[in-house]
């Protein structure tokens, strides 16, 4: 068990994807995609109750530190897929693939130190840490990132020069075609971004990313009027180059991808109160119920 009263520790979760997968050795197996800088496991928890090759949702989380909701969030839709009966026919058709928390030296590094520390925990000559979401090869350094190792939105000294974004893509490649649907949860300021962050354009299948995005919306409005703006990056938030989800859907070709933020909070917007982390997950997860519903029936 797990509580989501408090936000927990990298070993906490850790310690809860391991209680999944030995007492749900039907349902669950939870592996080690990757080791980060500092040498913790990053895990994955694989969930599926029925075929082996049924179409899969990949979920990441926790790839900016200090975005505390969204391991939260992560972990709380692996509590819901794995332990809440009511959602069994969300993996009786669908395969998820999720890691709760991408970057856990970052993590606990906000926990111990920094609470406001966004990027990897690896060293450069002058500064610490790059930024994940800018590091995937996909038009890398190109617009919204940065070539200086201090700035926040550093894109690394290469694409996938993290163990951590490395890591990722070494999942989507193994399953690429498999994978139907990507998401990317990070705080905050209710967006579900769409590709593409180097250009204004829209992907030619827009219309199927909007329409998509519009019903998770309501359905996550109709909890409790939480109202989230619906776009593509570039567009509705900001031009911003070598993120996961743009790489995911441009060199992956996984044509739904999706960049979630969810409600901020607190003094800097990244510390929403731990008193609302299960209204947030209780909302946010009918979104997460239309998606797996879209995939169901439509691959
Ligand atoms: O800048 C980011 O990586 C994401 N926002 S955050 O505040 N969580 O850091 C947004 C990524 C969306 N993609 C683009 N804007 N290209
Ligand atoms: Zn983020």
């Amino acid at each position: 068990r797990i509580s989501f009263t408090e936000y927990q520790r990298y070993d906490a979760i850790q310690n809860y994807l391991s209680e999944l997968a030995t007492n749900y050795t039907d349902i669950v197996s939870v592996e080690e995609i990757g080791t980060s800088y500092e040498g913790r496991a990053i895990n994955m928890i694989k969930i599926g109750a029925g075929a082996s090759d049924n179409p899969i949702i990949l979920v990441e989380g926790g790839m900016h530190a200090r975005e505390w909701i969204s391991p939260a969030f992560v972990t709380y839709i692996i509590q819901e897929l794995v332990e809440n009966e009511a959602n069994r026919n969300m993996i009786e058709n669908t395969n998820w693939l999720i890691v709760p928390v991408l970057n856990p030296d970052g993590y606990e590094h906000t926990h111990t130190s920094a609470r406001l520390w966004r990027k990897t925990r690896s060293p450069g000559l002058l500064c610490t840490g790059v930024d994940g979401n800018r590091n995937f090869d996909f038009h890398w350094m190109e617009t919204g990132a940065s070539a200086l190792q201090c700035s926040n939105t550093f894109a690394g000294s290469a694409p996938f020069s993290e163990s951590e974004t490395s890591a990722l893509r070494d999942v989507v490649l193994q399953y690429t075609d498999q994978i139907k649907l990507f998401l990317a949860i990070h705080s905050y300021g209710n967006y579900l971004l769409y590709p593409w962050g180097h250009t204004s354009d829209f992907p030619e299948d827009v219309n199927i990313l909007d329409a998509l995005a519009v019903e998770v919306e309501s359905a996550i409005a109709s909890v409790s009027g939480t109202r989230y703006t619906i776009g593509s990056s570039t567009n509705v938030l900001y031009a911003a180059t070598g993120g996961s989800a743009d790489w995911v859907k441009g060199v992956a070709g996984v044509n739904l991808t999706y960049t979630v933020e969810l409600p901020g909070g607190g003094i800097w917007g990244f510390d929403l109160p731990a008193s609302r982390i299960i209204p947030v997950c209780e909302e946010t997860f009918e979104g997460v119920k239309v998606y797996q519903n879209y995939v169901e029936n439509n691959f």
